[in-house]
C-alpha cells in the first residue's frame, strides 16, 4: 500500500511555559488546513504535541523545584486545553518523553550509526549557546552579543560530544531541493535555505553528558540525545517508524510540516539530512510562516510580551479569533496583533458582513414564509450569485491547495459582499409589501438563503463552530461534517421547503 493520507504537523511546542498567541497561530493555520483536506475528502493526519526533553526543560523544571517528569506532565495539560478551546481538531498527540518516541529517537540514531559512513563521530565541542534556542552560535550570528532570536546573552559551554556529519550532506541537499522546487515554501524562505546550504554546512552536536534529561544514546549511554535528533523525530514516530511499517508507508513522507521561520534551519536542512543518513524519504514540504509581532517584535514568553489565546478568545470568541488571524496577517509574512485591528476585523467581516446577511435572510424567510425556504420561481432572479459563489469556491480551493490561507479567506468573502449588496439592490423588504411580486421575494430569498449555504461550508475550515450553528440555521438535514468539496459548492442544493430559524446572532457586533 503506498500514501493515502494527507499528512500535516505542527511543530512540537516547548511546554516550560503555557502557550501565547504565536504558538496558537501555528496551531490554527495547521489546523485550518488540515480540516479543508477533510472537506476535500481526504484522510488526514494532524499531528501535533509536546517537546519535553533538554536542558531549557530541565532548568525550568529546577526553577519550579520539581523533577522535570513531573514538571511536564504538569505544564502538558495546560497546552492541549487551548488546542481543545480553539477548535483544533489533532489526530494524534506527541509527547516526546513517551516510551514509542524513545524507541524510535533510539532506531534512528543507531540506523545513522550504522550506516557505514561515519556519519556519527566523537569530538569535542566549545561553543556560544542560547539555552533559549538550544543551539550554539557563531559570533557573527549573534545581534549586539546576544542571541539574534532572543536577544538574550549566549554562554561559554565545551564538552564531549557526538556530531552529525552535516557537512557531508550539502550536495545531496542542494540537488533535492533544485529538484523538488515546492520543498520549502514560501519562495522566500526556499531561497534563504539554498543560500545557507550553498554558504557550506557545519557539523552539529547531538549529544550531551552534562544532564540526563533525554534518550540515551543506543551505543553509549553515558551520553542523551540532544534536541534536534530527538524533536525532529516525533513526526516519523508518530508515523509509525521502526514500530509499524505498513502504516509509515501510508503516511511518510509528511505533505507539510509547517513551522515557524525560526525553526526554518533545522526542518529544511538537518532534517532532510538526518532522514537521508537514516535511510529515509525527506518531507515532501516546509511551510514556514513569519511571526506575530506585539509592538513591533516578535512575541515570546522570555520578552513577556507573551499574549495567552484564553485573553482574546474570552472577548471575540473562538471562531473570531481563528478567522482574525488567518486574514488579518498575510499568511508568510511578519504581522503585527492590535486588539483595535481585531476589534475592527470582528465587526466589519463578522458582525456586519457575514452575520449580517444571515440574520437578515433568515429573519425574512420567517416573516414571509415561516421559516420555510420557497421555491425560486423567477428566472434571473438570482442575478450573479450563482457564478460569483461559483467562482469564488474554486479561487478558495486553488488557494487553499497552495497554503494561500488569506487569499483563500478573502475569495470567501467576496461572496459575503456580493450578497449583501445583491439584498441592498433587490430590496425584498420592500418587494414583500406587494403580495403580486411574492414569487420574485421567493425567488430572491432562495438565491440568498443558497448561498448562506455554501458559505457555511466554505467557512466549515476555517470557523466550524459558526459554520456548525450556521448549518443548523439552516436547517440542513445531512451533516455538515458530511459536506464534500468541490460538489457542496454546486448552486441549488437547497431544497425548498426546508425548516429555517432565525436563532442567535452569529457574531455579536463588539464595542471598539
Ligand atoms: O521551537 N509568531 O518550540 P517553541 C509566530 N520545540 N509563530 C510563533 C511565534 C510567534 N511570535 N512564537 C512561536 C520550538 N511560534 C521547538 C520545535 S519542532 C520539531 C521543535 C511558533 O515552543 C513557531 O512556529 O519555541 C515556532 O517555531 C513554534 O511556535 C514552536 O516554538
Amino acid at each position: 500500500m503506498g500514501r493515502d493520507v494527507f499528512y500535516i504537523t505542527t511543530p512540537i511546542y516547548y511546554p516550560n511555559d503555557v502557550p501565547h498567541i504565536g504558538h496558537a497561530y501555528n496551531a490554527v493555520a495547521t489546523d485550518f488546513i488540515a480540516r479543508y483536506h477533510r472537506l476535500r475528502g481526504e484522510r488526514v493526519f494532524h499531528l501535533t504535541g509536546t517537546d519535553e526533553h533538554g536542558l531549557k526543560l530541565q532548568r525550568a523544571a529546577e526553577a519550579a523545584g520539581m523533577d522535570p517528569k513531573t514538571w511536564v506532565d504538569e505544564m502538558e495539560p495546560r497546552w492541549r486545553e487551548v488546542w481543545a478551546r480553539l477548535d483544533i481538531a489533532n489526530d494524534d498527540y506527541i509527547r516526546t518523553t513517551e516510551p514509542r518516541h524513545e524507541a524510535a529517537v533510539q532506531q534512528i540514531l543507531q540506523a545513522v550509526y550504522d550506516n557505514g559512513r561515519e556519519d556519527i563521530y566523537i569530538g569535542h565541542y566549545e561553543g556560544l549557546y542560547c539555552v533559549a534556542c538550544e543551539a550554539y552560535y557563531t559570533e557573527d550570528d549573534l545581534v549586539r552579543g546576544n542571541c539574534p532570536i532572543h536577544d538574550r546573552p549566549v554562554e561559554l559551554l565545551r564538552e564531549e560530544n557526538y556530531f552529525f556529519r552535516l557537512s557531508a550532506y550539502a550536495d545531496r541537499l542542494l540537488e533535492y531541493y533544485e529538484g523538488t522546487p515546492s520543498a520549502i515554501e514560501p519562495e522566500v524562505r526556499r531561497n534563504e535555505v539554498l543560500s545557507l546550504i550553498q554558504g557550506g554546512l557545519q557539523d552539529f552536536s547531538i549529544s550531551r553528558t552534562s544532564f540526563r534529561w533525554g534518550v540515551p544514546l543506543p551505543w553509549d549511554p553515558r551520553h542523551v540525545c540532544y534536541v534536534w535528533f530527538d524533536a525532529l523525530t516525533n513526526y516519523i514516530t508518530a508515523a509509525g517508524y521502526g514500530s509499524d511499517p505498513e502504516r509509515f508507508a501510508r503516511l511518510w513522507p509528511a505533505d507539510i510540516h509547517l513551522i515557524g521561520k525560526d525553526i526554518l534551519r533545522f526542518h529544511a536542512v538537518y532534517w532532510p539530512a538526518m532522514l537521508m543518513a537514516a535511510g529515509v524519504e525527506p518531507p515532501s514540504q516546509v511551510w514556514a510562516h513569519g511571526y506575530i509581532l506585539v509592538g513591533g517584535e516578535k512575541m515570546s514568553k522570555t520578552k513577556l510580551t507573551g499574549i495567552h489565546p484564553f485573553q482574546l478568545v474570552d472577548h471575540f470568541g473562538v471562531d473570531s479569533y481563528r478567522y482574525y488571524f488567518m486574514r488579518e496577517i498575510q499568511f508568510g509574512q511578519d504581522g503585527s496583533f492590535s486588539w483595535e485591528s481585531m476589534v475592527d476585523r470582528h465587526n466589519a467581516d463578522l458582525a456586519n458582513g457575514l452575520g449580517n446577511l444571515a440574520s437578515r435572510v433568515l429573519a425574512m424567510l420567517g416573516s414571509y414564509f415561516e421559516g420555510a425556504v420557497p421555491e425560486p420561481t423567477v428566472e434571473g432572479a438570482a442575478a450573479d450569485l450563482p457564478e460569483v459563489a461559483a467562482g469564488a469556491a474554486t479561487r478558495f480551493q486553488e488557494h487553499m491547495e497552495a497554503v494561500g490561507l488569506t487569499p483563500a479567506l478573502g475569495a470567501v468573502w467576496d461572496i459575503v459582499s456580493r450578497a449583501n449588496r445583491y439584498l441592498v439592490e433587490k430590496e425584498p423588504w420592500a418587494l414583500a409589501k406587494d403580495e403580486e411580486r411574492r414569487g420574485e421575494v421567493a425567488s430572491i430569498l432562495y438565491a440568498a438563503a443558497e448561498t448562506l449555504r455554501i458559505l457555511a461550508v466554505l467557512i466549515s475550515p476555517i470557523m466550524p463552530s459558526a459554520a456548525g450553528r450556521l448549518w443548523e440555521q439552516l436547517g440542513m438535514g445531512d451533516p455538515l461534517a458530511a459536506q464534500r468539496l468541490p460538489k457542496a459548492a454546486g448552486w441549488g442544493q437547497l431544497a425548498p421547503g426546508t425548516k429555517t430559524v432565525k436563532g442567535e446572532s452569529l457574531f455579536p457586533r463588539l464595542d471598539s
